[in-house]
Parts: C-alpha cells; structure tokens; sequence
C-alpha cells in the first residue's frame, strides 16, 4: 500500500507519496529517463528577447498529442520504454486517470530552475490532474496562493517520489522549482497530464 501525506493548503487538493518507488526502482528509473529521453535546449522569448530556458525539457505522448510551452506547439509521436511503465504504474495507482502525455525536465544541478506559473493552459481542461514523479536530487517544490495573503509553502521532492496535484490547485495556486546552489547533481522531474482536444 502506498502511504500518501495530504498537503495542508486551502483551495488545493495536493497529495505526496515520499516513497512512491522503492530505491532500487527509482535508481534505475533514472539512469533510464536520463539516457533514453532525448533531452532539448530550449528558447523563449521575454519582452522580446530570446532566453535559453534553464533546464532540458522533452515531450512526450500518445501519437498527435499537442501541447503549447515556451510559446511553441510540440506534438508528441509516442512514449520511450521507460516512460511508457511508469505511466502504466500511474493508471495503476491512480484509480480512473489515463494520462495521454507527459512533460519531462531535467534539472542538470541546482543552477536549474522552474519559474513560477500553474499548469492551467486550455487544453488541460478544469481540475486537471497532474502526476509528478521525481528522480534524482532532492529538490524543494515551492507553492504561493495566488491573491492576498499571499502564503508560501515549501516542501522536498524526494527520489522516488509521486506528487498528485488535483481539484482547484492550479486556480488558487502556483508552483515553482527554486535555485538551490549547493545542489550538484542532476533530477528528472516528469509530469503527467490528460490533454484534450481543442473545443
Ligand atoms: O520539476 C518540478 O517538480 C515541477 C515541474 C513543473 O511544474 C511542470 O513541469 O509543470
Ligand atoms: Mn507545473
């Protein structure tokens, strides 16, 4: 049975297995992703400027599965073996749920970042269930409420671990993946999403 902690935040439905996989999983799940995930460099424009985005990024889905980040469509052609069973075990897991793409980053030391934003684009549709799995270094999640107070609330994502974000979370709050400069080795993060079609 897989012990799951309840996020104690208003307006959100977050929950974190710590030890989703068993260590030995979750070590070969990592020199998998790592290796077989062909990793991207990827550009976006801020105020008109061209930025290097400040980590790998890769997309993967069922075959035409389209998904809108860093300003370009990418449009997935299918899933790597080692991505393909860990989404097998998430429909396992998580009764109800077919996740039909999957957004992966790889954090290569603690200079990588995510900025804050919520995973609230259209074809994500309302209440999205979003599945988060982590490999590698242990990294804090940052979470902020979006209006007045504006509360914070950090956590560690460890090796192994499953995070479930559902319900109104992406409405009431955002995320980010702060800077943690004494972190030097690398994390995959793979976040699994149910796109729809565009109505
Ligand atoms: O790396 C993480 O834990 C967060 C990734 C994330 O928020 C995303 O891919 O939308
Ligand atoms: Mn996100």
């Amino acid at each position: 049975m897989t012990a799951w902690e309840d996020w104690p935040l208003g307006g959100a439905t977050i929950r974190l297995a710590p030890e989703w996989l068993p260590r030995d999983l979750a070590d070969e799940f990592l020199s998998r992703t790592t290796q077989e995930i062909e990793w991207r460099r990827e550009e976006l424009t801020i105020f008109g400027k061209r930025r290097e985005v400040p980590r790998r990024v890769a997309w993967q889905g069922d075959p035409g599965t389209a998904y809108r980040y860093s300003g370009t469509l990418h449009v997935a052609t299918g899933w790597t073996p080692a991505v393909r069973e860990l989404r097998e075990r998430l429909h396992a897991e998580l009764a109800g749920t077919r996740f039909n793409g999957v957004l992966l980053n790889l954090y290569r030391d603690g200079n990588d970042t995510m900025g804050w934003h919520a995973d609230d684009e259209r074809e994500l549709g309302d209440e999205p269930v979003i599945a988060s799995i982590s490999l590698g270094a242990v990294r804090t999640f940052r979470l902020r409420r979006r209006g007045e107070p504006r509360t914070t609330f950090d956590r560690p994502l460890p090796h192994g671990s499953l995070l479930v974000m559902s319900g109104a979370t992406q409405s009431n709050w955002q995320h980010c993946l702060p800077r943690r400069a004494r972190v030097d080795a690398p994390r995959v993060n793979l976040t699994f999403r149910e796109l729809h079609a565009h109505g």
